[in-house]
């Protein structure tokens, strides 16, 4: 069995400053978050920006400027969301690919989030893929419930591998509305993934509360392992997260436990096919 790949995914949409205060919303606070997580053993970053007043956005400039600093200060592998918020509308997610980013999610179809739907229709989904083929753009497959691997399926039948040949999927688990954070639900996936082509590697994290039985599940089951604020606000029962760190830290420890210790970022990029960029390109 391989390392462990350790995505960091540190501020999403969905969570305000107000609300967290620990929550890194500036570019100034993104990238220190970015450089010390890597320190600590995380290979790939999962990106969602906010504007001025901290709320969240995909403008152009700065999700341009967000690669650029990354890519200057760190060797992480810049994964951009183009999930953004679920008030994003499709024409602005697709754009996010025009700020050159390594990768880019790619969520496998529609789900209820909270009160909320995360559309995703079919035609924009193979939109995504297609478009991140051809820029060579690698991306990752954000899977929130069992049919969604199933979608991938028909998807790679009938437009073919992504960019760099590899397939790599990110089991999002726990989001009200979609698979539950279980061993269990996560095992189901692991058998729908044996029809994916061969060689398909995963992740997984578990929203809020399934954080800490969604990263055993994984590990367990030779998977990898995203963490950090866009999924999990709560360390233990009465502690709120204190910073990304903290998480990525944990994930660390159990993927030591399991002897399974974290990928370097170059480690990273051979597996999951991403090319390896000079820092200031
Ligand atoms: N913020 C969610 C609506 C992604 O980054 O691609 C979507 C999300 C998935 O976070
Ligand atoms: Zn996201």
């Amino acid at each position: 069995m391989t390392g462990t790949l350790i995505t960091v995914a540190p501020t999403g949409a969905e969570s305000s400053k107000a609300d967290v205060p620990a929550l890194p919303v500036t570019l100034e606070e993104l990238v220190t978050t970015a450089k010390e997580c890597e320190a600590l053993g995380a290979s790939v970053v999962h990106v969602h920006i906010r504007d001025a007043g901290a709320r969240p956005t995909l403008d152009l400039g700065r999700l341009r400027a967000t690669v650029a600093a990354l890519r200057g200060s760190t060797d992480l592998i810049v994964q951009l969301s183009s999930g953004g918020a679920v008030t994003d509308p499709e024409a602005d997610r697709l754009a996010v690919l025009d700020a050159g980013p390594d990768m880019a999610s790619c969520t496998m179809g529609t789900v209820n989030f909270g009160d909320d739907v995360f559309m995703n229709r079919w035609e924009f989904v193979v939109e995504l893929h297609t478009r991140m083929r051809d820029r060579g753009i690698v991306p990752e497959y954000e899977i929130f419930d069992l049919g969604h691997l199933t979608a991938l399926q028909r998807l790679l039948d009938r437009y073919g591998l992504p960019a760099g040949g590899h397939v790599h999927v990110d089991l999002v688990m726990g989001v009200p509305g979609g698979m539950p954070g279980t061993t269990e639900a996560l095992v189901a996936c692991r058998q729908v993934m044996r029809d994916l082509p061969e060689g398909t590697t995963f992740s997984a994290t578990g929203i809020g509360r399934s954080t800490i039985p969604v990263m055993l599940a994984s590990l367990s089951t030779g998977g990898h392992l995203r963490v950090g604020m866009e999924d999990t606000i709560t360390y233990a029962k009465g502690r709120p997260v204190e910073s990304n760190m903290q998480l990525v830290a944990r994930a660390v420890g159990f993927a030591q436990l399991a002897q399974r210790p974290p990928l370097t970022a170059a480690q990273a990029r051979s597996l999951l096919g991403v090319p390896v960029r000079d820092r200031w390109a």
